[in-house]
């Protein structure tokens, strides 16, 4: 096929350049300006040895000044900024599972919110041991609901979706100490440890920082991904489009943005009503647009096929289109630069969620009993706002890529397994898939996730780096912003099948699949350890035995780090494309890299460089495969 159909990222980068000029009579600042204002970085900051965790500092280690005022040295002071990092993650991912949870527990019949996937629903009841016998579904889902709420606070046990991990690794994390007990607990347990006074041994510090990954992996963010699918359906392929293309000149165009799509999902629903879309034609519009980025556009994208507009450093070029009449966000990811850049447009800036007040929006908080009629109420907003756009500060893009989306665990068995309907079947299983990998036509497989970072070129890593391993027979699974990045390229298309060897080609076009499948959201990142988990079970090997690595090229937030840190519990090795900021101690990179993969079979391998990145990965599969004598 013609290559030139894919984007470049320099085709990504003009683009941009194109839309800071229009905007630039607008007097908007983006993050380009502001990351110039802040170079150099703080060296200290970067090293993780800046400490100012109590009044009596700010500490910062030199070799002059190697302990701070208490006594705490590199390590310490490293190892407790990791682990506060760690916590901060696992409590966004965590805190958001626990609103779908409350989301679900206020579903009924008639109500705004209702049971989509009754299946799911039913299967972890059973799994839970809650008794579905003659009971009314929605009382089943109140149960589930709460005993999911339970998992946050409860005073004795350790997660229950780690029953769903091999027997290894069960073992491994309750003879390592790592099997984490209630989630909040984690986290408490985190902070608590890092206070002035208490830890400041690296090493306690990193087992601590394991489990409260694991609370996050095996407890949060799964329950996100559970409660979600029971809420909202379990995703399954279909098709859509990526990049700023997708917004349209003569539509309403609504933005979604964030993580938690309860509100997103009123607001997509709300765009379908035939009084709204009557409206929006009454005022000079040919519909109403809904586009998404970041998570939600991955929760959206992955359930409705709503069109994503972009990942988390585009998120500012949407508004610098001025054909956006409305941005609603809900949690996590969101510049607060989108207060002052809206008042440079028409665009409303709409914040919906108690935890995520920002200066210069309209704040609606959204409600579960009255959450209908507020997503109508906004896209009815937004119609308004329609003829309020200044000519003079609009700028078209045209770019987008289509995209193939949906690719659950559920999803996957279905194509492995050759059948169409979405029940899932105790006989699926990912045999298939495994006997493609002995065989040598797949290589392997790498989880590609995680966000972009100005420290990099935006989508640059994430995409040389899919087209490598591509080109390496290895099958890529990806979400987050990672999966935008191969939307915006075209890589989520079946066509992209041309750009991989012969074994992943052959298997693209029998599978009828495309070469890299869109798994969701960041905190759906649980499917993939759910897929690792089912493949080794399925294969008869421990988790790290199976060629799966999972890579994160350019990375930026503290949910990174927690995930990192689950994943690495787990068995997987994880590559870095951005170094984590404890540099400024020679043992906690040590324990980093080297440490844990004493332990859990797994560590971090971190270069910055993205082509020695893919090909460490490329060796590290390679070396899997060799060790089973495949
Ligand atoms: Fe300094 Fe110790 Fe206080 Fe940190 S905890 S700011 S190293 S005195
Ligand atoms: S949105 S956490 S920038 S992937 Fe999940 Fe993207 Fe990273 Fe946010």
């Amino acid at each position: 096929m013609d290559l030139n159909n894919f984007t470049t990222v320099e085709q990504m980068e003009a683009e941009t350049a194109r839309l800071r000029e229009c905007a630039a009579c607008s007097g908007a600042e983006t993050w380009e300006d502001r990351k110039k204002a802040q170079t150099p970085s703080c060296k200290f900051g970067e090293d993780g040895v800046c400490c100012r965790i109590c009044s009596m500092g700010p500490c910062r280690i030199t070799p002059k000044a190697p302990r701070g005022i208490c006594g705490a040295d590199a390590n310490a002071i490293a190892g407790r900024n990791y682990l506060r990092m760690i916590a901060g993650g696992t409590a966004a991912h965590s805190d958001h599972g626990r609103e779908i949870c409350h989301t679900l527990h206020s579903t009924k019949k008639d109500g705004h919110y209702q049971v989509k996937d009754e299946a799911k629903l039913l299967r972890l009841a059973k799994e839970w041991d809650i008794p579905t016998e003659g009971k009314d579904i929605y009382d089943i889902a109140h149960e589930v609901a709460l005993a999911g709420m339970m998992e946050y606070g409860k005073p004795f046990g350790t997660q229950r979706f780690l029953n769903r991990a091999t027997d290894e690794r069960q073992k491994l994390w309750n003879d390592l100490g790592i099997a984490p007990r209630a989630i909040d607990r984690e986290i408490a347990t985190a902070m608590h440890m890092t206070h002035m006074g208490n830890t400041a041994d690296a090493e306690a510090l990193v087992m601590q920082g394991l489990r409260t990954g694991m609370a996050d992996g095996w407890g949060g963010s799964m329950m996100g991904t559970e409660m979600t699918d029971i809420l909202f359906g379990t995703p399954m392929p279909k098709d859509t489009e990526g990049d700023l293309g997708v917004l349209e000149k003569d539509m309403v165009n609504i933005i979604v943005h964030g993580h938690d799509p309860a509100m997103s999902e009123m607001i997509v629903v709300a765009a379908e009503d035939k009084d709204l879309l009557d409206y929006a034609r009454s005022k000079g519009a040919k519909g109403i647009n809904i586009a998404g980025l970041c998570c939600t556009a991955n929760e959206v994208t992955m359930r409705h096929g709503v069109r994503m507009a972009g990942n988390f450093l585009q998120q500012e070029n949407a508004l610098l289109t001025g054909i956006v009449e409305m941005i609603t966000v809900d949690v996590q990811c969101i510049f607060p630069s989108l207060g002052p850049l809206s008042e440079c447009f028409h665009t409303k800036f709409i914040t919906t969620s108690p935890i995520a007040r920002i200066p210069g929006s309209t704040y609606v908080e959204f409600h579960p009993e009255t959450a209908r009629e507020q997503g109508r109420d906004l896209v009815r907003q937004a119609i308004d706002n329609f003829d309020k756009r200044d000519p003079a500060k609009i700028c078209v893009p045209t770019r987008k890529q289509p995209a193939r989306v949906g690719y659950s665990c559920e999803a996957i068995l279905k194509e492995l397994n050759g059948v169409t309907n979405s029940h899932v079947d105790e006989r699926d299983t990912y045999k298939p898939l495994i006997d493609c990998i002995k065989a040598g036509v797949i290589r392997g497989a790498v989880a590609i996730v995680g966000c972009n970072n100005p420290k990099v070129r935006p989508d640059h890593s994430h995409i040389e780096i899919m087209k490598k391993l591509l080109a390496n027979d290895i099958i890529v699974i990806t979400t987050g912003c990672a999966a935008q990045a191969a939307a915006k390229a075209g890589l989520l298309r079946k066509e992209a099948k041309d750009l991989c060897g012969a074994g992943m080609k052959r298997v693209c076009e029998l599978v009828g699949i495309p070469p890299i499948l869109h798994m969701g959201s960041c905190v759906d990142i649980s499917r993939m350890m759910l897929l690792a988990t089912d493949i080794a079970k399925d294969w008869g090997i421990d988790i790290p035995q199976v060629p799966v690595v999972g890579c994160a090229p350019e990375w930026m937030s503290e949910k990174a780090v927690a995930i990192a840190n689950y994943v690495v519990s787990t068995g997987i090795d994880t590559y870095l494309g951005i170094e984590p900021q404890v540099k400024g101690s020679v043992q906690m990179m040590e324990l980093i890299t080297e440490g844990t993969r004493k332990l859990t079979g797994a560590g971090y391998i971190i270069n910055t460089n993205p082509d020695t990145l893919v090909q460490a990965m490329i060796d590290g599969i390679e070396a899997k495969r060799a060790a089973l004598g495949i």
